[in-house]
Formats: structure tokens, C-alpha cells, sequence
């Protein structure tokens, strides 16, 4: 049967240019194979066939126009396979979502018991706000049969029915999100672990004291190097119970939980891997001493122990974001069938004071529409940061309980140790929940500072009945009531718990005691966090406190303990970790490499655009569409947009590789008949952040370290508006280059006069700037679509082939202009990748020469004030294209300082030097950026050096007279061009008098860093 293939709804485009057939007359095609690329002057799209068979005519050609409803092809379409009788790829997946959600339905009604051993029984006491208590007493006596007959779910929903009809009647008082303060799991449901705890509470005190002796005996060799012991001593217990019971390493056969370990916890987890024998004395010996070889990190640094550590998470607020980007990255990975599903985790340590950061709660709300039942946080609440109580009026447990389970997590409050059991049991009145709310952090901070005698009368006196609770214990078994954060059957039941949970992530919540075990020095007081040395009295205390076999003088000398080899605590340690796979943290890669793309893929940008104008950012989308067909790379690129796509031309993606959408599409977009109808896939490619850059950067990271944390090499594209990048996420983008991401930062509609119309906050003048403050960082600013083609291959090529642990920044703009073909001279790719590369030559009168050197948008202004400076003054110049500044200082640095360091050695020539050192006359620069940007590579040049750029705050106008404001247009140029030469008495400075009355350039006016 003969089928017309037509151009589809492309919007609100007409008359677009068919830029590429792919495909010929006698071609077989199917379903979906795309066709032809059409561009318009924004973005490009390929335009997919709606019909499987062979091709009968091609009716248009390139450089055609094209509408709406116009013949692209004749297809002669193969029988029995009409298309429109397939079903979609996403309504199969739909249907087969829906069967298994029923399922999970059915598998949890019938799990749904009636709650009958549990004997847990919570009695809130009466307060002044209940006028009935008698009422009250039947309500919950019904609850208390429900609970009984029907199960918790039965419960929950009868209350829900109960708040929503009170709404309906008019009340608008809101349902409380937090529950007392008590553990969110009851002693009768707790699961028990079967670890021996003796042997583990043995090992637990010999790291207590390894991580504690460590940082002491730095301390004492140089007490200028810090360090911290208060906020182990505080996690101990919820370390330990996940290194020997939960957490699985990667092997050969499972690819490994995640932990993101808290920052200054570090000495702790040292301690561990010195039992385990991954590191010895002189190591720990060397703490914080990390110049040398060898040396352990003061935190968590992948980039200084690339085999130990996995992720940086000192900063504090950002481990918490890319634990949740993880594990939703994760699924990604899975539901993109590139990784199985292996069941693994992410686990994230938080400090209680870290949750203020407002980047800790950000992402909260995404860990549960994102269904992320792989993540679980622990917050650490030992209701202390560094200065003092990070709630001392207040609850920081019960905030963060009603924070995190009002955006949907599933979470675990541990409050108290199972020395609470039996009183909360005999609390028959509720005054024990009664006093248990009502005491706040700053109490029970100080109570812990004290002794047995202060608790009984602060806490337990409060209410008589209270007070008859402890009246048969001493004060010695008071102290002993312990924290939940530091009893290993409650941290056990709440991580198995965490472990078993479905549909929604998980948090923790722990209180513990900052500087647990270390005494009147540094236990549960405010100045817990800075304690780094201890005295031999609070040593001796230490060791007793955790019965560590150290005589009195080994205290003194401050010695490590491991028992050897053989010791039951060195077998069990041992044998814990192989049980689960292997020792963690522990970071390697089996990824295998990306092999770069053959070079003529790119042909296409060497040659000239002739006519045709686009922008870089155009120029970046066309190679990308190109990269798309490349079956290596294809699957590998992962696009990171935050909710710009459309503004870079890049909403020709939506259909054809997807939006990443755990759910699929449940709803037919508005746009559905249109060719770049907004697309949501289970399997899409595209990660659509929205307007979240911390998140879209955390993303990238994931996926610019998947090839350590899921043996995947990916190439993630983050693609941004150039001002809301570096400097916005600037302290991710270290975390970045800590954590040896590899990959591409895209700053679109970059440069302080090349975005026109959007004013101060948008316009981006010192991107690069902040990109040369990261070493790994490879930055540039290319003019024309040859250079951003050789920079972009050579980075899949360094990167991506090679395995080397850099990353790209590469900006790209909006204003759009016809490209050149690529020079045919054989340094031009060499040059563009080294940092500049000769564009254009002007000699017709050699008398007097100028180098012009120009970057981004700027060097066509450049190459415009060089033909006017030629053809108005005679002026012959050299213009350079100047691809980065950045990676031209980095090469002189690294040159003056070998010259430095081996004097009458042969001296080695900068790359500046190298191209300019022989050229005739003074330098110009400048670029759309700082002065600052093009200065950098004044140094390694012993000719005279200028450098003009855009500094000052930015503002909205037309180019043009953005142009004119910064002082980089051509007029502009010429002016200055003059007027250097004139100073170097190079011609006579009437010239420059002359152009500066010519183009009307006010001379008294302000520098703009000043307007
Ligand atoms: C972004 C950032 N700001 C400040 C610090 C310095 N700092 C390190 S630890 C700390 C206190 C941490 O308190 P908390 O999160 O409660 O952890 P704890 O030690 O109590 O477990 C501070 C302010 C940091 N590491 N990162
Ligand atoms: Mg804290």
C-alpha cells in the first residue's frame, strides 16, 4: 500500500529548512527511523517515519522549506504491520506497571494482620486541652479495637476519614505530622539482630579507641592539624551495626551499597579499617598529614584516597542532595535497562545541625515522588553542631519528623535504649510520654553533661508519678538509661526495618550524645566538637568507660590497640565483612571505556554554515543529534536540563530519546500531535530537573561517577544558563572535581553582552573565572562550530576513552552567525585545543602591526575591528582565536615554574609565548568576560600586554549597545587598538584622538564596574 509521508505539526514553526536527508529512494525503513532533519532558526529535529516500508520518492532536498502538511516521502508500506494497530510502547508499560501495582495491593492487604501480641499501649497523660477526659477515653478505647481487630491500616484510614470530615464541617485545624516521643517501633515488633553483641560491643570500643587515640596522637606530634572525636564517639553504635550487618560491598557478583559517610566522622571509619587490616599504624599515624604519600584525609576525599573514599560529604548539606540524586539516579540506570536490579541502597549520615542547610531538606520532596525506597538516611541527633544545641528550646527530632513525613517518608524515629523499655511499659499514667515531650534539646543535652542525681530530679522529679517510676533504681542505673542511637538492638530493628521498606524512602531519626564515652571533657558539652586532645585523665576515663585491655602506662603513650590476627574480634570483624561481600568504603572502577566517536562525525561543523546563521548553542544541539546516531555513545549520553530545553533548542530530545519518568506518561500531553510533543518515558533518556540547578548538578555528578559507583561509563550533558552555573552550585562543582566526575558542563546563552535582553542576574561574566578555580576543570569559550566540534571529541576522547579524571565546561551562545570552514592549517586543532590558534592574518602595509586576541562573541568583533583598523588606518594585525585563557595560564604556569625550579636548565616556552613570541607589535585581548579572564595569560608573554573586557554588573539593552557599554564592540576596539599602539609609540596618537571623536566614545565617562 502507498503511504505519503508528511511533515508533522512542528508548532508554531513554518517555511523550516530541511538541513539532512537520511535516507535515499529504494531505502527499507521502519517504524520510527528518522528521515530528514529539519532546523529552524532555533533548534533543530529529526523527523521520524510513521510507517514501516520501502521509500517509492524523496520529494524535498536539502536547503528545501518546509510546512506543515508538506510530502517528504512516498513509502511503499510492508503489509500486515499498520502502525496504528501496534500498541504503543508506553500503554504496554502501563498496563504491565498497573498489573504489578495491583499485585503489591493484593500482597499487602493480605500481609495487613490484626495487631495482637503488641502490647505497646502509649498513654498520653491528661492535659489542660482535654475538657472531657471521659470522651476521650472511648475514643480510644474504639481505636484500641480496631487496632486490635482490624490492623493499623484499618486505624489510619478510619482517622483519615475522621480529619476529613471535620474539615468538611468546618474545622481547619491541621492533622499533626509528628507522633511522642518515643521509638517509632515497639519493643514487641523489633526484629533482633543475631550478631553476637558482646564480640561487637568488644570491637566497637577498640575503634572508639583508634579513632580517638589517632586523632590525639596527631594532635599532640601537631597541634595545629585538628580533628574531631565527639561526633564518632556520637555514631559509633549506627556504624557499626551497618558495617556488620547491612551494608553490602561490591564484588563480583553485586554491585554494592552506597554509604555517604558524615564528613568528620572520618577517624572512625579509620579505626574500622585498621581493625579490618586495611591500613596499619603508620597510617593512622599520618592523619590529616596528606602531603606526603600515604597520608589518610582529613574527610572523605576520593580525589586524595581514590581507592578508599566514594564521596565527599564534608561540606556539609551536600551529601544529603547527592544521596538522594543517587539513588534516584539509581533507578534511572535501571529502568533504562543499563544496570540490574540488585536491590542495593544508598545510605546517607547526617549530622542533626547539617539539616539546617537548607540544601539537606531540598530534595526531600523529589526522594518521594521518585518512589525511593533504595535511600535511607540516618540523621545522627546528638543535639549538638559546633557551637552548641541545634534546637536548645526546641525538638530537633520531632521537627525533622514532621518535615520529613509530611513530604511522604517513611520514617524511624530511635529514641531511647532498651534500658527504657520496662519504664515505658509501667508508664500506666502517660507521665513518662508526658515528661518525655515536654523536656526540650537544651535539657537533655545538659542532663547528659551531668550526672544520675540531676537526671532523677531534673527529668523524673517532675511529676510524682514519674518520680515513683526510678523509685527503685539508684543513680547509677539512671545514668545507665540509654540513648537509642547508642543501643544496638534499637539501631538494628530500625535499619531492618528501613531495609524492608517499600514505595518511599526512609529516615532514621537517632538521638545519641555528642562526644559519647569521653567524659567531663568532651561529653555533651558545648564544646564536644572541638575536643582534639584529651588529657591522660580523660584518657584513663575513655579506656574504662569501654573496658579497652590498655595498661596504664600504654594509656599514657597513647597506643593503639588490635588484637591479633587470631582474636575472635579480628576473626568476627573479618567475617562479618565477607559475609557481605567485602570491605566498604572501598572505591574501583571495572567500567569498561566509551571509544570516541570516528572524527567525521563532525565533518559537518568543519565545513562553512555559507549563508546560514546560527548560534553556538545551535551548532552544540545539530552534534548532538549527530552523537545520537553513534550506537557507542547513543546510549551512554544522559542530557541534564533544568527546565531550559526549549530556550536551547533542544525540545527535539523529548521525542526522540524521552524524558526520564519513573511512572511513564499517565496522561496525554497538551501538545501530543505536535513532532516535539513533551514526551515522559519509564525509559527516557533525558533527566528534566526543573528549575533546580543544585539538583540537575547532583544528577551530573551521579552520573559522572558511574563509572566507580555502578561500573558504567555515561556521558552526562548538563546543559545551563552560564550565570546559573558555577556560581550557583559552585561548592557541588568542587565536590565534582573531589569526586573525579567526568563529563560536559554546558553554560548556554553565555557572556555578558551576548544575552541580550535579560539584565544584570543573567548576564555571566566570570563563569570561567570560577571553572579556572577547579583544577580538573577543562574549560572554553569557542567562537565557531569547528572549534566546539574538535574540543567536544576531544573530551569523549580524554574522558570517556581514556579514563582521565577531568571534566568539561564549555560555554556556548545565542547569538547566531555564519561559521567559517575550519582552517586548513595543520595546527588549527592542536591550537584550539591548547587555548588559541591564528584566525586571520591582515599584512597589506607592514608598517605597523598589532596581535588582536579574541574569545567567544568577542572575537568576531575582533576580527571586525582588525578589517576596519587594515582598511580605515593601516594597520596590519595577527587575530587569534582564543579558545581559553584558562587552559593558556595553566600551561604557563606549569612552564614558569619548571624554568624557576631548574635554572641553567634548557627552558622550556610557554604556548602563549610559542605563538606570539615572534609576531610583530603590542597585545589586545579581550573576551565577553572579565578583564580578569583574558589578563590571566599576561605573564607568560613578554610583550606589551592589554586586556579589555565586560566587568561591572550586567544590564539588559540590545547587544549592540551592550557592546558599546562594556567597551568591546569593534568601535570600541579599533579605539583602543589605536590607542595602545600610540602608547607603545608605535604611531602618532592623533589616530587615536581621531577614532575616539569618530565613534563618539565619551572618555570622562565611568568605568562600568562603577555604573
Ligand atoms: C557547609 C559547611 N559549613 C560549615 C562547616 C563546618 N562544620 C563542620 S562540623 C560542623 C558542626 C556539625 O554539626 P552536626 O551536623 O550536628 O554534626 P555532629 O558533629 O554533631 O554529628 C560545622 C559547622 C562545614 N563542614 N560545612
Ligand atoms: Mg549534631
Amino acid at each position: 500500500m502507498s503511504e505519503k509521508l508528511l511533515v508533522p505539526d512542528i508548532g508554531e514553526f513554518e517555511k523550516v529548512e530541511v538541513i539532512e536527508l537520511l535516507v535515499k529512494t529504494g531505502d527499507q525503513i521502519n517504524l520510527n527511523d528518522p528521515v530528514v532533519t529539519i532546523e529552524s532558526d532555533k533548534s533543530s529535529v529529526e523527523i521520524p517515519s510513521t510507517v514501516s516500508g520501502k521509500i517509492k520518492s524523496v520529494n524535498v532536498k536539502v536547503g528545501d522549506k518546509v510546512s506543515k502538511g508538506d510530502l517528504l516521502l512516498n513509502i511503499e508500506s510492508s503489509k500486515n504491520a499498520p502502525a496504528e494497530k501496534v500498541i504503543p510502547k508506553d500503554t504496554e508499560s502501563i498496563i504491565k506497571e498497573a498489573e504489578v501495582v495491583l499485585k503489591i495491593e493484593k500482597k499487602k492487604n493480605s500481609e495487613e494482620q490484626p495487631i495482637k501480641n503488641q502490647k505497646q499501649k502509649i498513654t498520653q497523660a491528661t492535659n489542660k486541652k482535654d475538657i472531657d477526659p471521659l470522651e476521650t477515653q472511648d475514643w480510644v478505647d474504639s481505636m484500641s479495637a480496631v487496632l486490635k481487630k482490624d490492623g493499623k491500616h484499618r486505624a489510619q484510614y478510619l482517622i483519615k476519614e475522621l480529619i476529613d470530615y471535620s474539615y468538611k464541617e468546618g474545622s481547619d485545624l491541621v492533622l499533626s505530622r509528628n507522633t511522642p516521643y518515643i521509638n517509632t517501633i515497639s519493643p514487641e515488633t523489633e526484629t533482633k539482630s543475631k550478631g553476637d553483641q558482646n564480640i561487637e560491643r568488644r570491637i566497637r570500643s577498640l575503634i572508639r579507641w583508634n579513632a580517638a587515640a589517632m586523632v590525639v596522637r596527631a594532635n599532640k606530634k601537631f597541634p595545629e592539624l585538628g580533628g574531631h572525636i565527639g561526633t564518632f564517639a556520637s555514631a559509633a553504635t549506627l556504624y557499626d551495626v551497618g558495617m556488620n550487618h547491612f551494608w553490602r560491598a561490591k564484588n563480583n557478583k553485586f554491585g554494592g551499597d552506597l554509604v555517604y559517610f558524615q564528613g568528620h566522622s572520618a577517624p572512625g571509619i579509620y579505626a574500622r579499617a585498621f581493625l579490618e587490616g586495611r591500613l596499619d599504624e603508620k597510617q593512622l599515624d599520618s592523619f590529616r598529614q596528606e602531603v606526603k604519600q600515604g597520608g589518610l584525609s582529613s574527610y572523605p576525599h576520593p580525589w586524595l584516597m581514590p581507592n578508599f573514599w566514594q564521596f565527599p560529604t564534608v561540606s556539609m548539606g551536600l551529601g544529603p542532595m547527592l544521596a538522594i540524586y543517587q539513588a534516584r539516579y539509581m533507578k534511572y540506570l535501571i529502568n533504562r535497562g543499563l544496570i540490574k536490579d540488585e536491590g542495593r541502597k544508598v545510605w546517607a549520615f547526617l549530622g542533626d545541625g547539617e539539616m539546617d542547610e537548607p540544601e539537606s531538606l531540598g530534595a526531600i520532596g523529589l526522594a518521594t515522588r521518585e518512589n525511593l525506597d533504595n535511600l535511607i538516611f540516618v540523621v545522627n541527633c546528638n543535639l549538638q553542631r559546633l557551637d552548641g544545641p541545634v534546637r536548645g528550646n526546641g525538638k530537633i527530632i520531632q521537627e525533622l519528623e514532621g518535615i520529613f513525613r509530611g513530604a511522604g517518608w517513611n520514617v524511624i524515629k530511635v529514641i531511647w535504649g532498651s534500658y527504657w523499655d520496662s519504664l515505658l511499659a509501667n508508664d500506666k499514667t502517660g507521665h513518662l510520654v508526658k515528661v518525655m515531650n515536654e523536656t526540650v534539646d537544651g535539657e537533655y543535652q545538659a542532663m547528659k553533661a551531668r550526672d544520675g542525681l540531676y537526671v532523677r530530679e531534673k527529668f523524673f522529679g517532675k511529676y510524682p508519678e514519674t518520680k515513683k517510676l526510678i523509685s527503685s533504681l539508684s543513680d547509677k542505673d539512671i545514668w545507665r538509661l540509654n540513648r537509642g542511637g547508642h543501643d544496638p538492638h534499637k539501631v538494628y530493628a530500625a535499619y531492618d526495618k528501613a531495609m524492608k521498606n517499600q514505595g518511599s524512602p526512609t529516615v532514621i531519626i537517632a538521638k545519641t550524645i555528642k562526644g559519647y564515652g569521653m567524659g567531663k571533657t568532651g561529653e555533651s558539652v558545648n564544646t564536644s566538637h572541638q575536643t582534639k586532645k584529651l588529657d591522660v585523665d580523660d584518657l584513663l576515663y575513655y579506656r574504662d568507660r569501654f573496658d579497652v585491655p590498655l595498661t596504664d602506662q600504654q594509656v599514657k603513650n597513647i597506643e593503639y590497640f588490635k588484637p591479633n590476627e587470631k582474636s575472635p574480634e579480628i576473626k568476627y570483624i573479618k567475617e562479618r565483612r565477607m559475609n557481605l561481600g567485602g570491605f566498604l568504603p572501598e572505591r574501583t572502577t571495572y567500567a569498561k571505556s566509551i571509544k570516541a566517536p570516528s572524527k567525521d562525525i563532525f565533518d559537518f561543523m568543519k565545513a562553512s554554515t555559507g549563508e546560514k546563521e546560527m548560534s553556538t548553542t545551535m551548532a552544540m544541539v545539530r552534534m548532538f543529534t549527530n552523537l545520537l546516531r553513534d550506537k557507542n555513545i547513543s546510549p551512554r549520553l544522559v542530557p541534564i536540563i533544568p527546565d531550559e530545553a526549549r530556550t536551547f533548542g533542544m525540545e527535539g530530545f523529548f521525542q526522540k530519546i524521552g524524558i526520564y519518568a519513573h511512572e511513564g506518561q499517565k496522561y496525554e500531553p497538551e501538545d501530543s500531535a505536535q513532532l516535539s510533543s513533551y514526551k515522559e518515558e519509564k525509559s527516557g533518556q533525558v533527566l528534566e530537573e526543573g528549575i533546580n540547578e543544585a539538583g540537575a548538578m547532583s544528577s551530573w555528578i551521579a552520573a559522572a561517577t558511574a563509572y566507580t559507583n555502578h561500573d558504567i561509563e555515561m556521558i552526562p550533558i548538563y546543559i545551563f544558563y552560564s550565570m546559573f552555573g558555577f556560581q550557583r552550585v559552585g561548592d557541588l562543582a568542587w565536590a565534582a572535581g573531589d569526586s573525579q566526575a567526568r563529563g560536559f558542563l554546558i553554560g548556554a546563552t553565555a557572556g555578558r553582552t551576548t544575552l541580550a535582553g535579560e539584565g544584570l542576574q543573567h548576564q555571566d561574566g566570570h563563569s570561567h573565572l570560577i571553572a579556572s578555580t577547579i583544577p580538573n576543570c577543562v574549560s572554553y569559550d569557542p567562537t565557531f562550530h569547528y572549534e566546539l566540534a574538535v574540543i567536544f571529541r576531544e573530551g569523549l576522547r580524554r574522558m570517556h576513552e581514556k579514563n582521565e579524571n577531568v571534566f568539561y565546561y564549555i560555554t556556548t551562545m545565542n547569538e547566531n552567525y555564519s561559521h567559517p570552514a575550519m582552517p586548513k592549517n595543520q595546527n588549527c586543532e592542536e591550537g584550539i585545543l591548547k587555548g588559541m590558534y591564528k584566525i586571520k592574518e591582515f599584512n597589506k602595509y607592514k608598517k605597523t602591526k598589532i596581535q588582536l586576541l579574541g574569545s567567544g562573541t568577542i572575537l568576531r568583533e575582533m576580527m571586525a575591528a582588525a578589517e576596519i583598523l587594515q582598511n580605515d588606518y593601516q594597520i596590519d594585525s595577527d587575530v587569534w582565536s582564543v579558545t581559553s585563557f584558562n587552559e593558556l595560564r595553566k600551561d604557563g604556569m606549569e612552564v614558569e615554574r619548571y624554568n624557576l625550579l631548574n635554572p641553567g636548565k634548557e627552558q622550556k616556552v610557554s604556548f602563549v609565548e610559542q605563538c606570539l613570541e615572534k609576531t610583530e607589535g603590542p597585545i589586545m585581548a579581550a573576551s565577553d568576560y572579565m578583564r580578569m579572564n583574558s589578563d590571566q595569560i599576561r605573564p607568560y608573554t613578554n610583550k606589551s600586554f592589554y586586556s579589555l573586557g565586560t566587568d561591572g554588573f550586567g544590564r539588559s539593552d540590545t547587544r549592540k549597545n551592550l557592546r558599546k557599554f562594556f567597551e568591546v564592540d569593534k568601535e570600541h576596539l579599533v579605539a583602543y587598538g589605536l590607542s595602545v599602539l600610540a602608547k607603545e609609540q608605535l604611531i602618532a596618537s592623533k589616530y587615536a584622538k581621531e577614532a575616539i571623536k569618530k565613534y563618539n566614545i565619551d572618555g570622562s565617562k565611568p568605568i562600568p564596574t562603577k555604573l
